[in-house]
């Protein structure tokens, strides 16, 4: 079955593409036009027992396998991503109505890179050893994978989340259940084809389709599933944590964010305010790493507004497959509604709409979900469009006077993912980096990723980190052996 033309997505277990069995379907919707581009499978807790036992079956000859193998294996799956960019990018356009752009230069060729990267890393990989001087003995650790995992990825970047926590968990040695989102299904079950042809041998990754609360569920209760990597949004991120505790699995959570984009007078201003379009309204502010509070200094607040507004209005809203196009759909009818729900909500004593706060008519597509690109002038921090991710083309807009009411502001949101900060003081940077809670600082720049580094948030951004190493530990178990030897 070739899931690229096809119509019908469904599960990829044992390496096979099959029916879900309870006969349950869903219907995927192009948010673009609101056409349907066809059913997916919504499977049930018979699915998920079908892959476990698939994975099982497939665990201890993976788990067995020399790095070099999983290395050659895991690389080739990524030339393969490469190899099928076009066909992928388009599913991944279709399926989110990010632009087609986006799709093909940015987030597939990440996808790639991502299975690229943690072939080389498993190579990489060592553990620690530790001589207990003086009393004759020496103990190393072993990291031994951990068996079945689970993860679980979001839609809004849809293949490059999940091939984020599918290569480290393979390379680690582990055979994977995987649940992409319901509302982005096609590019993950497109990659179930390549993997065969890369040579993964059947069961070690299995691929799941369906609704959270069904398919996702199933995957957090079931005993033989060891660990949970989760990105997605906060609530459904507490209730990952509330089902996973008792069972004492691993469990890794990337979630929301509502990061102060902060920019000093001293800054490169063009960089800056280029930067910041991008860090407001990329992927139509459907990034968690999203600057969508901007904190601009009072002395060149009223410039900055003039031409930020200035920008934004240039951006062109339009049919995702356009080349021209900058901002795209928003993933569905349901996210489209709760966005401008907030429009509609504003209380003009705190916020004032400078531009956008509505939605966008693009001619020929008016049953799509476009939305203006939006700037909001906030008068206060504590308002619910600067204490609520939106996830949405919004961003507010503040001044501040000094550093210490900045740090405040920055830190007095339940949220510590990310923070960018654009100035050219050394000492600034780094009394402010060490100052805002969050688990990844930008220093002019934003989203400059280098794959190596830990990636993951503070409070209610998540628990744990994604990356390089972290990821690799994360998914295996350190068990300690103490040898004792005498003189
Ligand atoms: O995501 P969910 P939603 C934020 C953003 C957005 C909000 C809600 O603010 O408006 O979250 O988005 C699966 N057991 N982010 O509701 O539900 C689901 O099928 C197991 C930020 O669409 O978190 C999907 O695969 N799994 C975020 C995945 O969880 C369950 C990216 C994420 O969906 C489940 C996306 C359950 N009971 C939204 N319920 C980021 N951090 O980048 C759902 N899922």
């Amino acid at each position: 079955m070739n899931q690229a033309n096809s119509t019908t997505t469904l599960n990829f277990i044992n390496g096979q593409y099959c029916d879900p069995i309870s006969d349950g379907w869903l219907e995927n919707i192009n948010p673009a036009d609101g056409t349907s581009l066809g059913k997916i499978a919504n499977s049930t807790e018979q699915d998920v027992e079908r892959a476990v036992i698939a994975a099982a079956n497939a665990q201890p000859q993976w788990s067995e396998s020399t790095l070099e193998q999983r290395s050659r294996i895991l690389s080739k799956i990524g030339d393969l991503i490469e190899e099928n960019l076009e066909s992928l990018a388009i599913a991944e356009s279709e399926d989110s109505g990010k632009p087609i752009s986006r799709a093909r230069t940015i987030e597939i060729p990440r996808a790639a890179s991502n299975f690229h990267f943690f072939a080389n890393a498993i190579t990489q990989f060592s553990s620690e050893s530790h001589e207990s001087v003086g009393q004759n003995a020496i103990n190393f650790t072993l990291r031994q994978p951990l068996g079945v995992v689970g993860c679980i990825s979001p839609w809004n970047l849809p293949l490059y989340l999940f091939t984020w926590k599918i290569a480290p968990a393979l390379a680690a040695g582990n055979c994977v259940i995987a649940k992409p989102s319901e509302l982005t299904p096609r590019t993950a079950a497109m990659l179930g084809g390549l993997c065969n042809l890369a040579g993964l041998p059947a069961g070690v990754l299995n691929i799941i389709q369906g609704e959270g609360p069904r398919a996702g569920q199933a995957l957090l209760e079931h005993e033989k599933i060891k660990a949970i990597s989760f990105t997605g949004g906060t609530a459904t991120g507490e209730h990952v944590a509330r089902v996973v505790a008792p069972k004492f699995k691993k469990l890794s959570l990337e979630l929301g964010g509502k990061n102060p984009n902060i920019i000093f007078a001293d800054c490169n201003y063009e960089r800056a305010l280029e930067t910041t379009i991008h860090s407001s309204f990329a992927n139509q502010g459907q990034i968690c790493l999203c600057g969508s509070r901007i904190f601009v200094e009072s002395s060149i607040y009223e410039k900055f507004k003039t031409d930020l507004i200035a920008r934004t209005t240039q951006l062109t809203v339009s049919h995702p497959a356009n080349e021209e196009t900058a901002i795209g759909a928003m993933v569905s009818g349901d996210h489209y509604r709760k966005v401008l729900s907030y429009f509609d909500e504003i209380d003009p004593t705190d916020a004032s709409i400078l531009c956008g706060g509505k939605p966008a008519t693009v001619e020929g597509y008016e049953q799509g979900f476009y939305i203006e690109p939006t700037i909001i002038e906030v008068q206060n921090n504590q308002c619910r469009l600067n204490q609520e991710e939106i996830f949405g083309p919004v961003v507010t807009l503040m001044p501040f006077d000094n550093e210490e009411d900045l740090i405040t502001m920055a830190n007095d949101v339940k949220y510590g993912l990310s923070a960018t900060i654009w100035t050219k003081d050394l000492d600034r940077t780094m009394r402010l980096s060490k100052k805002i809670e969050c688990g990844v600082v930008w220093i002019n720049t934003w989203l400059m990723r280098d794959l190596r580094t830990p990636f993951g948030g503070m409070k209610n951004s998540g628990v744990g980190r994604e990356g390089g190493l972290e990821a690799l530990r994360f998914f295996t178990e350190p068990k300690n052996i103490c040898i004792a030897f005498e003189d």
